[in-house]
């Protein structure tokens, strides 16, 4: 069995919906979720979109390899509708982005672990600090705490209350 730390993130549709509905489909497809963030909202980072971010972190267990787990989270984003036009960054219906596998360093053409850049966002600093703040950046050696205090994203991160809605 493999700890496996995922960073959601969507700004497209019903966001409420959205979010809901990937909970089943992860633990249906790629196993237990052990830990699940509160669910933040920021404005998109990198680049100019009017619609804001949903960002969640969750720790799973899953039996999935490293690149079984990425073709899994690939499919479900396209069940959500997700289409890739081949800009860097563009606003989507839901992102499945795998942080953390164990403690491994992995580097390959379409999949790096620890997810690249994932210490200068606050995006997923802030709900990832939530539920693991002392699990270690296996290439950094920071915690999610540490990396959170030296991280130098200026974004606002709104939490939204247990029932997603703004406090
Ligand atoms: N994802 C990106 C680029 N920018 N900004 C926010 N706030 N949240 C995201 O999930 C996000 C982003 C690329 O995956
Ligand atoms: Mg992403
Ligand atoms: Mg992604």
């Amino acid at each position: 069995m493999h700890k496996v730390y995922l960073g959601l993130g969507g700004n497209l549709g019903n966001k409420h919906n959205n979010f809901e509905k990937v909970l089943h489909i992860i633990e249906k497809v790629l196993g237990n979720i052990t830990k699940a963030s509160s669910i933040y909202e920021s404005p998109p980072w990198g680049f100019e979109s009017e619609n804001n971010f949903w960002n969640q972190v969750l720790e799973i267990e899953t039996e999935l390899t490293p690149f079984e787990l990425l073709s899994s989270t690939q499919e479900i984003e396209k069940q959500f509708g997700r289409k890739k036009s081949g800009f860097k960054y563009e606003s989507r219906e839901m992102d499945i982005d795998i942080l953390y596998y164990d403690d491994i360093f992995m580097e390959s053409e379409t999949l790096t672990i620890p997810h690249p850049k994932m210490e200068l966002r606050k995006f997923v600093l802030v709900p990832l600090n939530e539920i693991a703040p002392d699990f270690k950046h296996p290439l950094l050696r920071f915690t999610s705490f540490q990396m959170l205090e030296n991280c130098k994203d200026t974004s606002i991160i709104f939490k939204l209350d247990n029932t997603n809605r703004y406090q």
